[in-house]
This record gives C-alpha cells, structure tokens and sequence, in this order.
C-alpha cells in the first residue's frame, strides 16, 4: 500500500514543481524573529515569548490571537501577498504532523521564524525560543524531506529561485542592554556580522540564493526602551547599535554576493525607514510614535497586551506601536509596501520586487 502511494505522490509534487514554474517565486521561506513570527512560538510548549492571547489579532479575521505580535497581519504576511501568496507561509512545527509523507506545503514555502530568538545562540536561550541556527537545521530537514520527495535536481530548482526572507537581529542588540559583556561596541557588532556570515553561508549550502533581508529597527525607540528614560526619549546607543549593524551588514552583503555565484540579495533599511515615520507622524498618518496602542501604564508599556488586564485603543491605524515592541498592522503593511518597492535610499541595491523578478 504505502509502497504503492509513495511513487504517485512524487509524481504528483513534481508535477505541482513544473505546474508553478512560471511564477516568478515558487516559494517563500522565512526566518528570524517576533517581527516574521507567524505561530512558531505558540507551538513551543516552554516559551515565554508568545502572542497567542487577545488582544493580538482582534483585527485579524475573526478576530483570532494566531501567535502574530501584532493586531492584525504582519510585515511578512503583507510581503508575501505583494509576491503573489495570500498570507506568509505557516510554521515549520505546524506541519509536522503529517503522517509518512512530506507536508506538499514544503513546496510552496514555510516559516521558521520565532519571536525572541537571535543571530546568536545565546539571545533568548532562556526564553525557549528557536534561534536562528536552529531555524536553519530545521530549513534542512524541509530540504531534504523535498530532495527525497522530488529528487535533488527539481529541489535544487525550486530552492534557487524562492525568496528566503530574514528579519532579526534586534534581539540581539536588546538582550547586550544594559550589560554588555564586557565587549565594545566594535567587538560585539563583529559577533553579529560573523554570526549573519556564517548563517548565510548555511543556506547557500543548502541551495537558498535569493536573499531579503530586513535590518534592525531603531529599537531604542520602541515604547519598552523608551521607558528607561524619564523624558520618554530613545535609547540613543542601542539605536547607534542599530544603525552600524546596518552599515556592517551592508558591506557583508556585498563581499559575500562577490564571494558566492549566484547569490542575490535586498537589504531593507528598517532604521531609516522607521526614523522617518518617528520624524514626522503625519505624513504617514499617524498620530502617537512613542505609546503602545494596548498594554498599560506610562506609554502604555509597563504591561503586556494580555486581555483583561491591558486597554487597547480603539484606533489603532493612529498608532506606529501596537504593543511595547512592535508594529502595529498598519505600519506593518506600510514597511511592506517600501521593502517591495522603496527608493535606494531604503532598501538597496534593489528592492524586494527586484529580487522577486531577477531570475
Ligand atoms: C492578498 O490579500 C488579499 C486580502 O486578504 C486577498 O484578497 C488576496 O487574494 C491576496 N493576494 C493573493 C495573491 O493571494
Ligand atoms: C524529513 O527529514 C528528516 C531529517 O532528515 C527525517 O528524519 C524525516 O523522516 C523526513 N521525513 C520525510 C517524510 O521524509
Ligand atoms: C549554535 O548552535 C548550533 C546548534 O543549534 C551549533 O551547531 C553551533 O555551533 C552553535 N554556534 C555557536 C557559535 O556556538
Ligand atoms: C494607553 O492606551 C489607552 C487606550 O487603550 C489610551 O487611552 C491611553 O492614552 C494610552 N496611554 C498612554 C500613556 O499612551
Ligand atoms: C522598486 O520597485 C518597483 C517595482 O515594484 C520598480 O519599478 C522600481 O524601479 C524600484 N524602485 C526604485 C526607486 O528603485
Ligand atoms: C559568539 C562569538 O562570536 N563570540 C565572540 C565575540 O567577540 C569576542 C571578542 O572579539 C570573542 O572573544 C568571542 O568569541
């Protein structure tokens, strides 16, 4: 029986490979943080860093807490529908459970993203997050899980011409706050870029080229970092932490698309492109940058976005933050549209369109 099935199943993945060769991304994998955490975390029995309580998702469809940190979809979800899919692809843990055969979503992409986690091993360790190596062992299992189901020539197809979107970093840079090792700002900027080094030569390994990648976002101006000063203003060195990874990870960037044939890449600029909504509110729409929409106490950050014991407000298109750390829905979508098809300025030396048409 199983026998009998296992053949016609390859057969029927390959013709699904060849069916969607014409569209210009076959697939989208996604890794990194609560920023593309789309469910992960609320699969993980132990972890702290969760969002699978109201009011998250209270403008999502049905009003559903999906594990998102956020009100609604997030800027992963909005990318992925500028590519052509209706929503970001699902947890790697959600599609676990198929019986004997590969989960055919393989195919069409899968999200490994999970909130607290960082480059290094260490960010959130205690949070019983997945960091972003682990994220990558497990993007290895779906690789071969494919080659055997659609042999190495069709995956290897397939992987190179799919979008592997990475948005971390930021946790990183949180968790150095306010102790910092014992490393300088140079030291620890170092760690990172050899981490993001060694992390995009792991993919490549595995056949990923098409690299979009979202840098940190000025993170001590999130209303959490803000807290720590009495006037309410931003962390001003964790947001130069934010700033030179950038420059770092942009000249990274650069030496490994020399260094490695075939690699193609857009690195978006979340700390320009944030700065620049905190600059001038209006001209987005927004009216309060430095509260939270739900959660409590000053900036509405010294509690959670947990129902009962948080508000939320009630029009949350005003807001740039949803809770103490991130985005609301509406922001989301904003960032989504300038990734895909912002100036240099912002996302360089193309943008997510770009990347998307390159073949
Ligand atoms: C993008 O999202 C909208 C609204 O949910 C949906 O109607 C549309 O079908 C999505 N696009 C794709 C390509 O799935
Ligand atoms: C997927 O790959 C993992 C690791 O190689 C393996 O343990 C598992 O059995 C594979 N599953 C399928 C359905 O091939
Ligand atoms: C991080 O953890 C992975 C296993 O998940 C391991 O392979 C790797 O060597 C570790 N990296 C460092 C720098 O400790
Ligand atoms: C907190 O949110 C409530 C709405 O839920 C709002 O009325 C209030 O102004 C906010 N507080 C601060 C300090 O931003
Ligand atoms: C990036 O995106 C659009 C397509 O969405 C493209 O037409 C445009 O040239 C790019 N924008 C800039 C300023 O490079
Ligand atoms: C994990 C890691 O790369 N740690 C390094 C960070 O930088 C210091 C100082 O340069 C090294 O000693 C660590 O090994």
């Amino acid at each position: 029986m199983a026998e009998r099935w296992v053949p016609s199943l390859s057969f029927f993945l390959v013709m699904v490979v060849l069916h969607s060769a014409d569209a210009s991304i076959p697939a989208m994998f996604i890794l990194g943080d609560s920023t593309a955490d789309v469910g992960t975390n609320s699969l993980l029995p132990f972890s702290f860093i969760r969002a699978d309580f109201p009011y998250n998702g209270i403008d999502f469809p049905s009003s559903k807490p999906t594990g998102r940190f956020s009100n609604g979809f997030n800027t992963v979800d909005f990318l992925a529908n500028l590519t052509g899919f209706q929503i970001s692809p699902p947890p790697f843990l959600s599609l676990l459970n198929s019986q004997s055969s590969m989960n055919k979503q393989f195919l069409k992409g899968v999200s490994f993203a999970s909130g607290g986690s960082g480059l290094l091993n260490t960010t959130g360790q205690f949070l019983g997050v997945i960091p972003l190596g682990k994220q990558i062992q497990q993007f290895a299992t779906v690789q071969s899980n494919l080659t055997a189901a659609i042999g190495s020539d069709e995956t290897e197809k397939l992987l190179s011409k799919s979008l592997f979107l990475i948005s971390t970093g930021g946790n990183d840079i949180l968790g150095h706050f306010p102790f910092n090792g014992g490393l300088t700002k140079e030291e620890f900027i170092k760690n990172l870029s050899d981490a993001y080094d060694n992390h995009l030569k792991n993919l490549f390994e595995l056949g990923a080229r098409k690299f979009a990648i979202v840098g940190v976002p000025p993170i001590g101006c999130c209303p959490l970092s803000r807290l720590a000063d009495i006037n309410d203003h931003c962390h001003k060195e964790m947001n130069e932490y934010a700033r030179d990874f950038q420059t770092t990870l942009s000249a990274l960037l650069q030496k490994l698309s020399s260094e490695y044939g075939g690699m193609k890449y857009s690195l978006g600029n979340a700390y320009e492109m944030t700065m620049n909504v905190i600059d001038d509110p209006p001209a987005f729409n927004l009216k309060d940058v430095k509260s939270a929409c739900c959660g409590g106490g000053r900036l509405n950050a010294s509690l959670p976005c947990l129902k009962p014991f948080a508000t939320v407000c009630s029009n949350r298109d005003d807001y740039l933050f949803w809770d103490l750390v991130h985005p609301t829905q509406h922001v989301s979508k904003l960032a989504a549209q300038t990734l895909y098809s912002g100036p240099p300025r912002l996302v360089s030396p193309i943008n997510f369109s770009q990347l998307v048409e390159n073949n």
